[in-house]
């Protein structure tokens, strides 16, 4: 019997991440394609030889597919999208303009972003990177002015993947950019998005309870 999808996350993190923590790209992209899947986890602090040979930088997510083993989120939700044409188009155009945009999203924004966003939260006095992030959101505030969706003209693995990038708090609170923020809010409105969040948070306070319970 083939294995089922199996999402591997922490068994917890403290509430800051929580809505965050990228198996929420691969629960949200297995809800977008309609793939059944279970999520399994590893404990959070303590990367053994199990998880280290699992994601060689001990961080999470990672899957199985069948007898497939795939870190990185990008390679994962890449690897699931292949599955559905309602999140990656068939033809060739489509196709090549998704990974196009997905790859714009790690490597343009995304690559931008988290630094960005890591020096902020350290409380650095100055923060040299923000005007190549600023940079980078204002082309994507015109890209976004002018289109509905990023590739094929429709709703791809590519708007899933920018608009988790873009949804990043600090992000959205750093300057005042409407079209990303409408563009956010109308792919985080999706019913598939919300489930997947929703049950990110609940997989979260469940451990919660467990760990009370455990007197941890
Ligand atoms: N490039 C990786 C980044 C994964 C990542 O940053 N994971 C975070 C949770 S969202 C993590 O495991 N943090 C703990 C750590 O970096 O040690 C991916 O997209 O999968």
């Amino acid at each position: 019997m083939t294995e089922q999808v199996t999402i591997w996350t922490f068994d917890w993190v403290p509430d800051g991440p929580r809505g965050f923590v990228r198996d929420l790209r691969l629960r949200w992209l297995c809800e977008e394609a309609g793939i059944p899947y279970i999520v399994r986890t590893v404990p959070i602090g303590e990367s053994g030889p199990d998880h280290l040979a699992r994601q060689p930088f001990g961080q999470v997510p990672f899957l199985n597919d069948g007898g497939l083993e795939l870190f990185e989120s990008g390679a994962c939700i890449l690897h699931l999208a292949e599955k559905s044409a309602a999140v990656m188009p068939r033809d060739v155009q489509g196709r090549a303009e998704t990974l196009q945009w997905v790859i714009a999203a790690l490597n343009s924004i995304e690559m931008v972003s988290v630094p960005w966003w890591f020096l902020e939260m350290t409380g650095a006095k100055e923060n040299h990177l923000t005007a190549w992030l600023e940079s980078r959101l204002a082309h994507m505030e015109r890209i976004l002015g002018e289109r509905e969706w990023l590739a094929a003209g429709r709703f791809t693995v590519a708007d899933l993947l920018m608009a988790d990038v873009l949804r990043v708090s600090k992000l959205r609170a750093f300057g005042d950019r409407p079209m990303a923020e409408a563009y956010v809010k109308r792919i985080t409105d999706r019913p598939a998005f919300q489930k997947a969040h929703a049950d990110q948070i609940a997989h979260f306070e469940a451990a919660d309870v467990a760990r009370r319970q455990a007197g941890t």
